[in-house]
C-alpha cells in the first residue's frame, strides 16, 4: 500500500484500491483527481478472490486509521466493493473496470447490485475520474474548505461550457 502523503503529512483519508495492477489505468484518474484538490490518499492492490484475508484486514481496519471513503476498483467477477462494503462502515465507491469481454457489463453488474443493507455506490464502467470527485464530495459534505473547492470545480465545469457555446454560435 503506498502513501500519496509525504512524510509527517496527513493521514490517507481515501483509500484507493483495487483488484490488480492491471486495473492501474481506470483507476489513475481517480487518484489525479484527489491529488488535484490535495486530499491525501493511499493507493494498492487487494483482491477479493486472491488474497481475501488481506481484503478483509484492509477494509476492517480503514476506519481506524482515519481513512474516510473507500473508493474500490475491480473487473469482471468484481466483487471487491461489495465485499469491503460487507466489512467496513465506511462509505464505499465501486468503479467497474471494463475488461476483454462484455464490454464491462460483467464489471457492473457485480458491482452495482447489492443486496439491501450493503450499499456500494457505483459509478459508471470506466468512471475512475468521477469516482475520485465523488469521494471528493463526500468528505466535503463535512468539511466546508473541501466543499468550497468543489464549488469552484463545478463553477469552472460550467465557464468551459458555457466559452464553447460563446465559440460554436461565433
Ligand atoms: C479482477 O480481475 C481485477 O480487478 C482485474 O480487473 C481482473 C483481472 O486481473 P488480472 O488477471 O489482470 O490480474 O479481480
Amino acid at each position: 500500500m503506498t502513501d500519496s502523503s509525504a512524510a509527517g503529512a496527513p493521514a490517507p483519508r481515501v483509500g484507493l484500491i483495487m483488484g490488480s495492477d492491471s486495473d492501474w489505468p481506470v483507476m489513475k484518474p481517480a487518484a489525479e483527481a484527489l491529488a488535484e484538490f490535495g486530499v491525501p490518499f493511499e493507493v494498492g492492490v487487494v483482491s477479493a478472490h486472491r488474497t481475501p484475508q488481506r481484503m478483509l484486514d484492509y477494509a476492517r481496519g480503514a476506519a481506524e486509521r482515519g481513512v474516510q471513503t473507500i473508493i474500490a476498483g475491480a473487473g469482471g467477477a468484481a466483487h471487491l466493493p461489495g465485499m469491503v462494503a460487507a466489512a467496513t462502515p465506511l462509505p464505499v465507491i465501486g468503479v467497474p473496470v471494463p475488461l476483454k469481454y462484455l464490454d464491462g457489463m460483467d464489471s457492473l453488474l457485480s458491482i452495482v447490485q447489492m443486496p439491501s443493507g450493503v450499499p456500494v455506490a457505483t459509478v459508471s464502467i470506466g468512471g475512475g475520474r468521477n469516482a475520485g470527485l465523488l469521494a471528493i464530495r463526500i468528505l466535503g459534505a463535512s468539511d466546508p474548505h473541501l466543499r468550497g473547492e468543489m464549488s469552484e470545480f463545478q463553477a469552472d465545469l460550467e465557464a468551459i461550457v458555457l466559452e464553447k457555446d460563446e465559440k460554436l454560435r461565433k
